[in-house]
């Protein structure tokens, strides 16, 4: 899922991503409840009409945005007290309250509101979030009545084995349509996110999806599948896109680079997405030196159709038995630039 925060996947049309193969969108609750406010979306015609897209559409429930952006001032096992990022404001947000604001901007899955803690912190955080993301998960299912809305139970426990395996086997009985991972790749080693995965993802049914939030890099979506995720999110493709970074079958292309200048090879030849089929590289790094909106605009459409032929290939390396020299390969070659 390409992320649109705001309601927009920043610079690209709704048609541009269907276009390069984007399915379904991340939008942010904690974001649009502070701007416009999710009673304007939900007057304006609820997010799907109001941003034009038609597929599918995820809202995280902000618990993570309250932690990672907002000044996070108090938390008990009622709610979550926190400062705006935009005005400053002291603003609370609960369980149910996290729900009805994403029954009010529609999104057709909806994240239980969690705790996630950062990466160093001790055991007994760790364990005290576990406890009340599984409250709070219970909460939000009982808060829940509509079912048009996928709601997704989240898996806690930072990187400790037992606390993520007590996470799961806490939410399972509760029967999600679908289980988050949350609480990775927030400064651990990808090392110990995948060692991470291997304990989790056992715990989770088979036949539900399984979204690991907040994921990640080209390699870390490959080992992830790889250990059983089905969704992702990332704003990799597009920050980076955004930044002159370009993610290719060869690696990593910093764009702003003046061995680009005189190039007259697309950027990525085996990429069929606008920026490699109708511009060289020394045209987008141009667009990049002289700051031109359309050089951020096809990096960020490129990185997201690399990551969706990645997901592709992947997909159909798996159906004919071949994932692990898929890795390999895929691994190989992004190392070389
Ligand atoms: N919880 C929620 N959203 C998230 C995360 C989480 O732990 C992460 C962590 N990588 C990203 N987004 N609700
Ligand atoms: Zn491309």
């Amino acid at each position: 899922m390409p992320v649109g925060t705001l309601g927009t996947v920043k610079g690209l049309f709704p048609d541009q991503l269907r276009a390069v193969g984007t399915q379904k969108l991340l939008a942010n609750t904690y974001h649009l409840a502070l701007r416009p406010g999710a009673e304007v979306v939900e007057e304006l015609g609820g997010l799907h009409r109001f941003m034009d897209w038609d597929g599918p559409i995820l809202t995280d429930s902000g618990g993570f945005q309250v932690f990672s952006l907002a000044g996070l001032r108090d938390i008990d096992d009622e709610r979550v007290v926190f400062k705006s990022h935009i005005d400053g404001s002291i603003l609370e947000l609960t369980p149910a309250r996290a729900i009805e604001i994403q029954q009010q901007l529609g999104a057709d899955c909806i994240m239980c509101l969690d705790e996630c803690p950062p990466a160093d912190a001790p055991i007994e955080q760790i364990a005290e979030a576990v406890r009340r993301t599984t409250l709070w998960a219970q909460l939000c299912r009982d808060t829940q009545a509509r079912d048009d809305q996928a709601l997704f139970g989240i898996v806690q426990g930072g990187i400790d084995q037992s606390q993520r395996e007590k996470s799961a086997d806490k939410l399972v009985p509760l029967d999600f349509p679908g289980y988050a991972i949350g609480g990775l790749s927030v400064g651990e080693s990808p090392t110990e996110m995948y060692r991470t995965l291997d304990h989790t993802t056992p715990h989770l049914p088979s036949e539900k999806p399984r979204y690991l939030m907040g994921v990640g890099r080209p390699e870390d979506l490959v080992e992830s599948v790889l250990r059983g995720i089905d969704l992702f999110d990332c704003v990799m493709p597009t920050r980076n896109g955004r930044n002159a970074t370009a993610f290719t079958s060869t690696g990593r292309v910093k764009m702003r680079n003046r061995k680009h200048m005189r190039d007259d090879a697309p950027l990525d030849p085996a990429c069929e997405c606008p920026a490699c089929t109708r511009y060289c590289r020394g045209y987008l790094r141009h667009m990049f030196i002289a700051g031109e909106m359309l050089g951020p605009i096809l990096l960020s459409l490129h990185n997201i159709a690399f990551y969706h032929r990645t997901m592709s290939d992947l997909r159909v390396a798996i159906l004919e038995g071949r994932a692990d020299s898929f890795r390999s390969e895929c691994l190989a070659a992004w190392e070389s630039e």
